[in-house]
């Protein structure tokens, strides 16, 4: 049995620029892990990372510069053997590593070579959309005379010009047949599982460990999707029960529209900070422009009627348009008058001596006032989007440079990760009690000014974000 406290050690290998600074971000989820530039030999000394179980090291990775020159470097290594003399890999790589051009004209490679004797094992890491070529084979013959089993990592899988079945082959005539899979921009949900699953293969000594990392990893996955539908839910909650009061004529009620959408614009734009962080990403990944604030993109807008409309969200004739567009007036005086309520005052013992128990909103009743708030099909789009956002949060990987771009627009395409069963309730079905429940609730809303997060809030928002939760894998 290994001891625990041993971690594995693992170098990452491979050609200039074929990502494997990425593969490290990727698997750390730390996109801040070394530079990433799209030109030969950024990564010039061996940079470490840690994957961590219950707070303990189980896997060191260590980052290392791109094999530059494999011919020379295998020419040069033939160069040290005699004729006749039998040396293994281990030992030649050994004796490179003193001679001296170790320090000159290979300094680079002797690096890596370093590393990996050092190491238990080797990711070596392939940009499937490069052709096959001499100087991989040569670099690979180098690394596996190091004595340690080397794992292909192949990377931009998903890329149009992928010449995986090349690859393929070419690695199994250099005796490589455990290969992985391993997308760094979008590695599969599973990506890490058959990392690990792949090394344990290959080093059964190490096999409890990686189990371990592999179990691990699906957990805190699991985790961050909680974390994550619960921040969604807590902002649905805030838009539902928000009631905003305004005095009843068209210049008031104008003015609070363009309060409620903007401050409900701020609130969605807050979810989406929560999530960034939650899944170790920054503003940087998701633009403001991406959701844009001020509606500049109306497609994307969310109080423009076109905007529900192209996600597949009904929008009745009766919703309001233009000025109010996205928000509903609630005007209480309708069914309860002054008389009735001298009536009721008198047999609750004098309402407005109760008027402070019954709260501003009761009162504002009774004076007449009206609340703005906001329209259900606003709602769902908001729901729908944190949700795709969630979605491709997920599928993204810490090496990604790129903008995230959100397709809200394959809501309505049922081939699209999108479009499943939970986006199809916010659609078309009704929406959560849970929601109706804090419609009626307006201290839940953290965008009131008397916010009051009672427990009855804190249980919806639980109710809520485990009913999201219950629709994923
Ligand atoms: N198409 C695409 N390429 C990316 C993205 N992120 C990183 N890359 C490229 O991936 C390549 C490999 O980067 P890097 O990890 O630094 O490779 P290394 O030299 O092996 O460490 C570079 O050319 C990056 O520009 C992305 O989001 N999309
Ligand atoms: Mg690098």
């Amino acid at each position: 049995m290994p001891r625990p406290d041993v971690p594995l050690r693992l170098a990452v290998v491979g050609h200039t620029n074929t990502g494997k600074t990425s593969l490290l971000r990727t698997l750390t989820r730390d996109p801040g892990f070394g530079v990433v530039e799209d030109r030969p030999g950024t990564t010039r000394h061996v940079e470490g990372a840690h994957l961590l179980v219950d707070g303990a090291v189980v896997v060191e990775l260590y980052d290392t510069p791109g094999m530059e020159d494999g011919i020379a470097l295998l020419d040069y290594l033939d160069q040290l053997t005699q004729p006749g003399e039998r040396v293994d890999g281990p030992e030649r790589v050994r004796r490179f590593l003193h001679s001296p051009e170790s320090k000159r004209r290979f300094e680079q490679e002797a690096r890596v070579l370093h590393k990996l004797l050092d190491c238990d094992a080797g990711l070596y890491v392939v940009d499937v959309r490069d052709p096959v070529l001499g100087k991989h084979k040569d670099e690979l013959t180098i690394l596996a005379s190091c004595g340690h089993p080397i794992v292909p990592v192949l990377n931009f899988t998903h890329s149009p010009e992928q010449r995986l079945a090349a690859w393929r082959e070419a690695l199994g005539r250099l005796g490589l047949h455990v290969i992985v899979e391993f997308d760094t921009i979008a590695p599969a949900l599973d990506g890490e599982a058959q990392l690990y699953d792949k090394l344990a293969l290959l080093m059964d000594k190490h096999a409890g460990l990686l189990q371990r990392l592999k179990h691990d990893v699906a957990q805190q996955r699991h985790i961050r999707h909680l974390d994550a539908m619960r921040i969604v839910a807590e902002m649905l909650v805030d838009a539902a029960a928000w009631h905003l009061p305004c005095e009843p004529d068209k210049a008031a009620l104008e003015t609070a529209t363009q309060t409620l959408r903007r401050r409900v614009r701020a609130r969605e734009d807050l979810c989406v900070q929560g999530l960034l962080k939650r899944y170790n990403f920054n503003s940087r990944d998701f633009p403001a422009h991406t959701l844009p604030l001020e509606g500049e993109r109306w497609g994307m807008d969310l109080f423009h009627p076109q905007a529900l409309k192209d996600v597949g969200i009904h929008v009745s004739k009766g919703m309001a348009a233009g000025a109010m567009a996205g928000a509903t007036l609630d005007v209480f005086t309708a069914g309860i008058s002054l008389g009735a309520a001298t009536l009721l005052g008198a047999a609750a013992g004098g309402i407005w001596q109760g008027a402070d128990k019954l709260g501003k909103r009761m009162l504002g009743r009774l004076k007449g006032y009206q609340e703005l708030s906001v329209d259900d099909p606003v709602l769902r789009l908001l729901a729908l989007r944190q949700l795709a956002l969630v979605t491709a949060l997920e599928r993204r990987g810490h090496a990604a440079q790129g903008p995230i771009q959100l397709e809200t627009a394959s809501f309505n395409d049922p081939d699209s990760p999108a479009g499943d069963a939970l986006t199809e309730a916010w659609r078309k079905k009704r929406l959560p009690a849970e929601l109706l429940e804090a419609r009626s609730q307006p201290r839940w809303s953290s965008l009131s000014d008397d916010h009051d997060g009672s427990a009855r809030r804190e249980q919806v928002i639980r109710m809520l974000a485990k009913q999201l939760a219950s629709f994923s894998s």
